[in-house]
């Protein structure tokens, strides 16, 4: 399988984030992508490629322009005011707020467009950001070009930013960028998995009223679970999209015995949909070792998802989203690729 890699990830590099009502450093970080790109090469998964530059017009189909340029420019913004920690979010417009004006302070524009405080935003985050959704369009485009499958090794994630707002760790939706290239190259029918431990809810609301992108989603309840405002059973879509979404929220401390029956559903769902192409959004926060993550799946359950994803039956781009054990990252996530080429 041909995967897709850029070392510009490495320009995006946090330095804190509130954990327990403590600053702790960053469960994100550049190591994890290092990890990954390491196993993929020790396994010989196959050729392993730059991106191509796609500039700002894929990132516009998904995202509001207003939002871009506040990504563009908020580490601007942010250093014209002396300030050299990261910047950080810290008021939301809830419920009763006006969010019929966007600010123009930086510390407004920071609320404004983030759903929490997971997301510092560095130098160099909007050209880590930026080359991850290219990381993406590379391995869509290679797939329009005839590749059968593609690994997408981005990094920073992206299933939690939604067409306005960023959250997560998540800043552009690499994997929705993707899925709109491919619709744009002729699709006429896409569907995207989401296995994250984590509800991809910006994927889910980018998609929510159309029905030309089924969006499927395994992740912890978010009764209990980040991010907490979406991502439950009874939310199917809306409109022409009504009947193309579907969320499988599962209990802390599931094990494979239950993923796999949450999987299995979702398959079969994926298969009557019958997409001309599908992507798989790759997190393996699933895994028992977690940090931050409350299932147990085992190094091994990752092959055997690769081989129920296999099963659906049509040509699949993987794209990374998250996964915090760093230690078994790259054990997890190439055994999913593993398990989907049948090796
Ligand atoms: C990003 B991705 C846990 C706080 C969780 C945000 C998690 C973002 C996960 N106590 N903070 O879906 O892996
Ligand atoms: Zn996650």
């Amino acid at each position: 399988m041909l995967s897709i890699y850029s070392d510009t990830h490495r320009l995006h590099h946090g330095q804190a984030e509130l954990m327990d009502g403590k600053l702790q450093p960053c469960f994100e970080m550049p190591s994890r992508a290092d990890m990954v790109l390491e196993r993929v090469k020790k396994v010989g998964l196959g050729d392993v490629r730059g991106p191509d530059e796609f500039g700002k017009s894929p990132l516009l189909r998904v995202h509001s322009a207003a939002y871009v340029q506040f990504l563009e420019t908020a580490w601007a913004q942010w250093s014209a005011l002396g300030r050299t920690h990261d910047a950080l979010p810290l008021v939301w417009p809830v419920r009763g707020l006006r969010t019929d004006r966007i600010p123009t302070d930086i510390d407004g524009q920071l609320g404004y467009f983030a759903m929490d405080a997971g997301v510092p935003i560095t130098a160099g985050t909007w050209e880590a950001i930026r080359q991850s959704a290219n990381v993406a369009l590379t391995a869509m485009q290679a797939m329009v070009n005839g590749e059968q499958s593609a690994f997408a090794l981005c990094r920073p994630p992206g299933h939690h930013a939604a067409a306005d707002y960023m959250g997560g760790y998540c800043y552009l939706n690499n994997v929705a960028i993707a899925a709109q290239g491919f619709l744009d190259r002729g699709a006429k029918k896409v569907a995207i998995l989401d296995v994250d431990y984590h509800h991809g809810n910006g994927t889910q609301s980018i998609f929510y009223d159309r029905s030309d992108v089924m969006f499927v989603s395994i992740h912890g309840d978010p009764l209990v679970e980040y991010p907490h405002f979406l991502g439950f059973a009874d939310e199917y879509g809306a409109g022409p999209g009504f009947g193309f979404n579907h969320n499988y929220p599962l209990p802390h401390g599931s094990d494979w015995k239950v993923y796999e029956a949450a999987l299995a559903d979702s398959v079969r769902k994926l298969k009557v949909y019958a997409p001309d192409v599908l992507l798989i959004s790759l997190g393996v926060d699933t895994f028992k070792d977690d940090p931050i993550s409350q299932f147990k799946l085992e190094n091994d359950d990752y092959l055997k998802m690769g081989q129920y994803i296999k099963d659906i039956g049509c040509p699949t781009l993987f794209v990374m989203e998250g996964g915090y054990a760093v230690e078994d990252i790259g054990i997890n996530a190439v055994n999913v690729l593993l398990g989907y080429e049948g090796r």
